[in-house]
């Protein structure tokens, strides 16, 4: 297991000298931000962002994320343009040093949240979803909070209206054409693919979503085979969907070596789909930590690991779920979990 660290690049306003001081950590998982969206990232940058985190003391092995474009998602016929694109940028990533990149093919939003900084009682806030809250809005009038605002309502409403000839089977079939698409790429550079899966793990809008579980999962990997097409194994996105036993699916992918990367975070349940995010340990919250460390390392995990978000503690007033504190101490705690499953206890 190699602990790391989601580093926002030089804009991020934890310094990567902070990062290295939490123990065990060995590298960060960045990206590229300024390259416009679906071109191929200049070597250029890509070399100097390396510089600065290795310069630091630290790795950057993992790519967290390369975006697919809509066009990708929608398959646009301008898609094969992206595809190749996207393809040159894993070679150059692959020469880089990169192992692995993390990816997510949702439409449209990325995760989303009805509430950034949920108050709890002993004074920290983090990130919290409410299924009754969001049934309530309508996204081409609302915006919640972190959302991709360079959408205009206009094309927002336009891209909207596109995936409603866009379900899930289609949606399956465009991700199967990406991935065949780039998988040449991957083997040349050695570099394996890791999806995200959904989050929250559900349509949202009216918007198909298919990374959601074990069914579809299961139909990724027997549909694309390929030693480099993964899984991002993101306990908290998971989770959220409570058919998922994510103790389970932690142990059955691990020994398939489908699990190149672990998202691990706590959610707490409440009511019918709702979770908050909560301190990384297991009686913080409604998922099993201790049971999912222990399934990944019974089953032979040696991928890369992050905590996930954490929450606004000590003052901080981090970027929502991607603060220094809480995190920090998520990954002691997680460091505690791997090496008491790695001693068999
Ligand atoms: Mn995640």
């Amino acid at each position: 297991m190699k602990m790391t660290f989601r580093w926002f690049g030089e804009s991020d306003s934890i310094p990567l000298s902070y990062i290295k001081q939490i123990p065990g950590m060995t590298g960060v998982v960045t990206a590229v931000y300024d390259c416009p969206p679906g071109s191929v990232w200049s070597e250029k940058s890509v070399a100097r962002l390396k510089k600065a985190v290795n310069d630091a003391g630290l790795e950057m092995e993992v790519i967290e994320s390369v975006p697919v474009p809509e066009a990708v998602k929608l398959g646009r016929p301008e898609r094969d343009e992206y595809i190749q694109n996207y393809a040159a940028t894993i070679k150059i990533l692959g020469a880089a040093g990169v192992k692995c990149v993390c990816y997510n093919f949702m439409p449209v939003f990325d995760w989303l949240r009805t509430d950034l900084s949920k108050p709890a009682p002993d004074g920290s806030d983090s990130l919290s979803f409410d299924g009754e809250h969001m049934a309530r809005l309508d996204p081409k009038k609302t915006a919640l909070p972190g959302w991709d605002l360079s959408y205009t309502p206009e094309k927002l409403g336009e891209l909207l209206d596109e995936y409603k000839s866009v379900d899930k089977e289609k949606l399956f079939g465009n991700l199967v054409y990406f991935l065949r698409g780039i998988l040449p790429a991957c083997e040349e550079a050695g570099v394996d693919m890791a999806i995200h899966p959904d989050d929250p793990p559900w349509d949202i809008f009216g918007l198909p979503r298919i990374i959601t579980g074990e069914e579809w999962i299961d139909r990724l990997f027997s549909e694309v085979p390929d030693r480099h097409n993964n899984l991002t194994f993101c306990t908290g996105s998971l989770g959220a969907g409570r058919s998922n036993d994510v103790v389970r699916l932690a142990g059955k992918y691990a020994a398939q070596n489908r699990i190149k990367f672990a998202h691990l975070r706590q959610i707490k349940f409440f009511g019918d789909d709702g979770f908050t995010e909560t301190g990384h340990r297991t009686a913080d919250g409604s998922l099993d930590m201790y049971g999912i460390v222990k399934a990944l390392i019974d089953n032979g995990f040696d991928g890369y690991v992050r905590p996930d978000h954490g929450r606004n503690i000590w003052g901080e007033r981090g970027k929502p779920g991607y603060g220094l504190y809480d995190r920090a101490l998520g990954a002691a705690y997680l460091n505690g979990l791997f090496e008491a499953a790695e001693h068999g206890n």
